[in-house]
């Protein structure tokens, strides 16, 4: 098989790095101008235009630049290729990195630490062992399992939750619909490491955050999402901290990016806010994981990490 061509297609950020490490090996066409050329054989995108991909008549393969792939599958008009995501080691460190400090932020009780700085007040609460927490990760995929086994070796208790049944050493699983409200009323922290699908949207809500534990020493239930904004209600979290549902909140991701400065999640003393900046793509590392992939396809080996197009991640 020829060596295809790359169309490189983002809405979002400046492509000029993933186009100078990408071209090394193959010829890369940014959007718009590969749009319909007959020439491209995989696409490489990241909240692509809509419509784009399915005017390249001869496009074999769609490689996502993030482990998400929501912004493939809402284009209404994404052809019937396979998709491949992420995998890759230094995302999954990025991730968990980011699981463990909010975890430990919230069970050090970092939230109360910096208020008593700001007041100059010399307090110290009582301490707890992480055994007495339980973190519950909704989503026990790559990301989730990797998380799990560090905060599992730091001493916490783990649940975990997915779509099927996912049995891991240490961790208390709960799956699908029936496994859910056991698995929340056995969480006092919980991480939301899911893909945004049509079943997922939205599930992040009052009425699940209500199913939580609190009867632990942190003094209430915690919310850490890294996973999508559009997973969660941001109302509703606002509404669970306030009638004291949720004690504290570790956002990553929220249902409109970038977070509109009119939010009253920004000001809110028991949030903490980062920009969807958990695990961030590099392209230096992942750009030769997406050309080791394309020659292996092109010599008819199978592709790796591809999306299961009927479950949509
Ligand atoms: P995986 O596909 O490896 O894992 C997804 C997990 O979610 C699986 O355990 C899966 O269950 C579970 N799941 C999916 N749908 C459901 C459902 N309806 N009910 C219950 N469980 C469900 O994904 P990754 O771990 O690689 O990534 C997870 C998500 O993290 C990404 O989709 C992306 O949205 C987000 N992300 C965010 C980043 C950030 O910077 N904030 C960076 C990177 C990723 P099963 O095991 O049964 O398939
Ligand atoms: C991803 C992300 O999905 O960065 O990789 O959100």
């Amino acid at each position: 098989m020829e060596k295809g061509r790359i169309l490189l297609a983002t809405t979002s950020f400046q492509p000029q790095r993933w186009r100078e490490l990408l071209s090394a090996e193959r010829e890369v066409v940014l959007e718009p101008d590969g749009a319909s050329d007959p020439s491209i054989t995989y696409a490489v995108v990241w909240k692509q235009r809509p419509n784009l991909l399915a005017s390249l008549p001869n496009l074999r393969v769609i490689f996502s630049i993030g482990a998400g792939v929501d912004h493939i599958f809402a284009d209404p008009g994404r052809p019937d290729v396979p998709v491949v995501k992420v995998v890759a080691d230094n995302l999954t460190q990025y991730m968990t990195e980011y699981v463990v400090w909010r975890v430990l932020d919230h069970h050090r009780q970092g939230v109360l630490f910096r208020a008593q700085q700001q007041k100059k007040a010399w307090r110290d609460p009582p301490q707890r062992p992480a055994s007495d927490i339980s973190v519950g990760i909704m989503g026990l995929g790559t990301l989730g399992r990797a998380a799990a086994k560090v905060l599992l070796s730091l001493g916490f208790a783990i649940n975990g939750w997915s779509r099927t049944e996912r049995p891991m050493p240490g961790v208390s699983t709960y799956a699908g619909d029936a496994g859910l409200i056991p698995f929340l009323n056995a969480t006092d922290i919980l991480v939301v490491l899911l893909p945004l699908t049509p079943r997922t949207q939205g599930i992040v809500n009052y009425s699940l955050l209500k199913e939580l534990r609190r009867r632990n020493g942190l003094g209430g239930a915690v919310l850490i999402n890294a996973g999508r904004g559009r997973l969660q209600k941001d109302a509703d979290i606002l509404r669970a901290l306030e009638d004291g549902t949720l004690k504290e909140a570790s956002l990553d991701v929220f249902e409109v990016e970038p977070l509109p400065k009119t939010s009253r999640l920004w000001g809110h003393p028991k949030i903490f806010i980062t920009p969807h900046s958990a695990a961030t793509s590099d392209p230096a590392h992942l750009a030769p994981i997406m050309l080791r992939q394309m020659d292996a396809y092109e010599r008819g080996e199978a592709l790796e990490n591809l999306v299961d197009l009927k479950a949509g991640y």
